[in-house]
């Protein structure tokens, strides 16, 4: 392990400042509507950024939280697809609107991209309802109208995924664009990208290499290319769920998401129960234990790591990068659970004696093909350092959890709330004052428990 320094050995007073800067960077960043993800690169919602966004501005203000989740819900699409941007008015971000061809696919008034991101959301309303509830008061009333109100529109998000991408009973959702997973040039998916060929498509002018000026931190060109060709595929068909499978070039089952599915799956079962729908309960906690399973009948015995599958080719997906821990999120098998542990903190993951900050880096730092600069191609990034050591907790390993919050406060006293960092040096990369970065620094501060 590298020496890092504790995050509770830090003076109060830093901490105190820390959250306090944090603070003012969802407060710059809050159009009053939304909360944008970056405040230049990326000027708009997105679907996974505001669930964590969310947990963070709860332990600010109950009330702003449960707006932001409002705000993403109204963009929610009548077949209960909750799409990955709902875009502001703010200009300069590409593909926009008109190049996604969604409009009259989104609600009335609402401008929106046509394909979704993992979902975080209601694992993340579970944390913020259970934080509401401790309050009391109005916050727990808030929070109380809010899930009553909003729980069939979360289940129908969550029957749109398991019947529209998960219809085959895999318990393993597929994707039809990188952007869906999240993670959007991971080497999980260079091999699938290959075989996208683009055919003709209007011209297009990046606006994120205007931003981010050193290229190498970026997806490159070619790269942005096959990402606008699988948009123009879908909009062909007019984003229709039933003839995705027969036109996309770009088909992955994805084990991280899928995950994170089966884990949102109980957390909504948990709400439902809670707030009046016990009858739901069921269903929900079916897709928990077939997503679950589905995941763990995805681990590599060799590597102990899970895997994707190109469902075009039927190939298994091999590099080794962070979404091989999807079984850290989801498993309720207690070998395999350590297994990934051991690996998890071996020599080429968290105990690599080089890194700056014991994190796990978006790809093993053994990988041949780690960028420790470009995106999610190599960096550590702290919204998944907090979302797995939240998975960790739930299941009760609270030493885990104070270790990673330990790590990550570490990482972030530098101040910029970077959209990644460089695992060797801490260097903070990508956009600075990233949103979900200040909002999972606010949840570490408000939560140092340890077990
Ligand atoms: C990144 O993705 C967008 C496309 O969706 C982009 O590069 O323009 C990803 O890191 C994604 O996971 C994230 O939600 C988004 C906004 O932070 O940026």
């Amino acid at each position: 392990m590298s020496q890092a320094p504790d995050g509770d050995s830090y003076p109060i007073q830093d901490l105190e400042e820390l959250g306090s800067r944090a603070r003012d960077v969802l407060a710059a960043n809050d159009l009053g509507t939304m909360v944008t993800a970056a405040p230049n690169l990326y000027p708009h919602m997105w679907s996974w950024d505001a669930a964590f966004v969310a947990t963070g501005l709860s332990t600010i203000s109950i009330e702003r939280a449960l707006q932001e989740l409002d705000y993403l819900l109204a963009a929610q699409w009548k077949s209960g697809m909750i799409p990955h941007i709902v875009f502001s008015d703010v200009p300069g971000y590409f593909p926009d609107v008109d190049r996604w061809g969604t409009r009259g696919a989104s609600p009335e008034g609402v401008q929106s991209s046509g394909i979704c991101q993992p979902p975080v959301h209601t694992t993340m309303l579970r944390r913020i309802v259970e934080r509401a509830t401790t309050a009391g008061g109005e916050d727990a009333r808030l929070a109380d109208e809010f899930v009553r109100r909003t729980l069939p529109r979360w289940i129908d998000w969550h029957a749109w995924l398991r019947n529209s991408r998960a219809e085959d009973g895999s318990g393993l959702l597929t994707i039809y664009h990188g952007w869906e997973s999240g993670m959007d040039n991971s080497p999980r998916f260079d091999g699938p990208y290959s075989r996208v060929q683009p055919g003709e498509m209007e011209p297009f002018v990046r606006t994120d290499t205007l931003k981010i000026t050193d290229h190498s931190q970026r997806p490159s060109d070619e790269e942005y290319s096959r990402y606008l060709w699988l948009v123009q595929q879908m909009a062909d068909v007019g984003f229709d769920d039933e003839r995705l499978p027969g036109v996309m070039d770009f088909q992955v089952k994805d084990v991280f998401m899928s995950a994170i599915f089966a884990t949102a799956n109980e957390d909504l079962a948990v709400l439902a129960e809670q707030f009046g729908r016990p009858q739901e309960a069921p269903r929900l906690r079916q897709w928990a234990q077939e997503f679950c399973e589905g995941v763990d009948a995805t681990v590599d015995e060799r590597t102990g790591l899970a895997r994707d599958r190109d469902v075009l080719t039927g190939e298994w997906i091999g590099p080794p990068t962070m979404a091989g821990f999807a079984p850290l999120i989801s498993t309720t098998d207690q070998a395999l659970l350590e297994r990934q542990l051991e690996v998890f903190e071996g020599p080429e993951w968290t105990g690599d004696p080089r890194l700056a900050f014991p994190l796990p880096a978006s790809t093993s730092t053994t990988y041949e093909g780690l960028k420790p600069r470009q995106y999610w191609r190599g960096p550590v990034w702290p919204v998944m350092n907090w979302y797995l050591a939240h998975c960790l907790r739930r299941r009760g390993d609270g030493k885990r959890y104070h270790q990673l919050r330990e790590a990550s406060l570490a990482q972030l006293m530098e101040g910029h709330f970077g959209e990644y960092y460089e695992p060797f040096t801490g260097e903070p990369l990508g956009s600075m004052d990233q949103s979900w970065t200040a909002a999972v620094a606010l949840e570490w501060l408000a939560d140092p428990e340890n077990g």
